[in-house]
């Protein structure tokens, strides 16, 4: 167990669950970290802390690898949070990241938990928000999978499946596992798990038009070198997550793509490669998407090599931002590569 402390904490919170009405939300359109874990809390509310009914909610539009494991693991979704006594934020590293439900957070008759592992949360809460936090974890599922041993509670084969598929995706296909998350993997596959049926499904999703953002994305990159560190930024309409990821896999140490929700409002991913947030020290959540974020009138955040923000500017004056900013906190000068 990775911090037996915050699941003692988490556990004596859940405790006061007994007979309580519970309503679990995701962040907006959900990923297979939070969709994995809330189905996975929902079964240990349920069947050991006895909450009542316990709901899951995804705002908007559940994501194409979201709307798989929803089928295969047969989530039911509700979009009544309403009459619930208690809400569950999972994986939520700010309000932000609700979309349609973030006001749900300030209302007073309603109890508000966060379980999550994203750099900063505890401080991006309203302070009557129950925050549960530890960005020493490497997935929200693996929190519950603590969680569970922690309590002496056995998933079953399907729900162990869940939390294997959520620790895989939250560590870049378990690319950046460190030893506990390994150790943990082992024990899972152990108990008799393949992930390549799901697997081969999950990859099936990425459809023709997220193939033709991330190659769009490619074709309409800027490189900039700073000394022995190769950073692109680029534009494309839709898929930013997906399209900075495969940059990344192309070669680029830190990238980000840039998407235009209107004429004075954008949205960016950006990854970074392991060996650049461990040599530089720079966390990209912190960093870069939410200080970034905040200075031009919006919000960011993430974890250490994977973020997302959203503000008020063009596409021209955030990659200014985000390239100044690599510049001072680097220290180096950047040359821009022609194509
Ligand atoms: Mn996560």
């Amino acid at each position: 167990m990775r911090d037996e402390i915050f699941l003692r904490l988490l556990t004596n919170e859940l405790s006061q669950l007994f007979n309580l009405d519970v309503s679990i939300l995701t962040h907006e359109g959900g990923d297979p970290d939070s969709v994995c874990s809330a189905h996975c809390l929902k079964k240990i509310l349920t069947d050991f802390f006895k909450a009542k009914n316990v709901r899951i909610t995804i705002p908007d539009t559940p994501s194409a690898h979201t709307k798989t494991l929803l089928e295969y693991f047969n989530v039911e979704l509700s979009n009544n949070v309403e009459n619930s006594d208690v809400c569950i934020i999972v994986d939520a590293g700010s309000p932000e990241q609700l979309s349609k439900y973030s006001e749900i957070v300030f209302r007073q008759d309603v109890k508000i938990i966060v379980i999550d592992h994203h750099s900063n949360t505890n401080n991006r809460y309203p302070a009557s928000v129950k925050v549960y936090s530890n960005e020493a974890y490497q997935s929200v599922s693996e929190i519950i999978y603590d969680l569970a041993e922690y309590n002496g509670f056995e998933f079953n084969l399907r729900e162990v499946e869940a939390i294997l598929i959520g620790i895989y995706y939250d560590t870049a296909r378990f690319t950046v596992a460190d030893l506990e998350t390994s150790l943990k993997i082992c024990k899972l596959i152990n108990r008799g798990i393949t992930l390549k049926d799901i697997l081969a499904r999950m990859e099936q999703t990425i459809d023709l038009s997220e193939r033709i953002a991330r190659l769009k994305g490619a074709v309409r990159m800027k490189i900039y070198r700073f000394k022995d560190w190769l950073i692109v930024l680029t534009h494309v309409g839709k898929f930013q997550s997906s399209v900075a990821r495969s940059l990344v896999s192309l070669g680029a140490h830190l990238a980000v793509a840039i998407g235009e929700v209107d004429k004075s409002r954008v949205v960016a991913s950006i990854r970074a490669s392991q060996d650049f947030v461990e040599q530089t020290g720079l966390n990209v959540g912190v960093d870069l998407a939410e200080r970034i974020g905040m200075r031009l009138g919006g919000h960011g955040g993430g974890h250490a090599s994977a973020a997302h923000l959203e503000c008020k500017s063009t596409i021209d004056e955030l990659i200014t931002h985000i390239v100044d900013e690599l510049a001072s906190r680097l220290n180096i000068n950047p040359e821009v590569l022609e194509p």
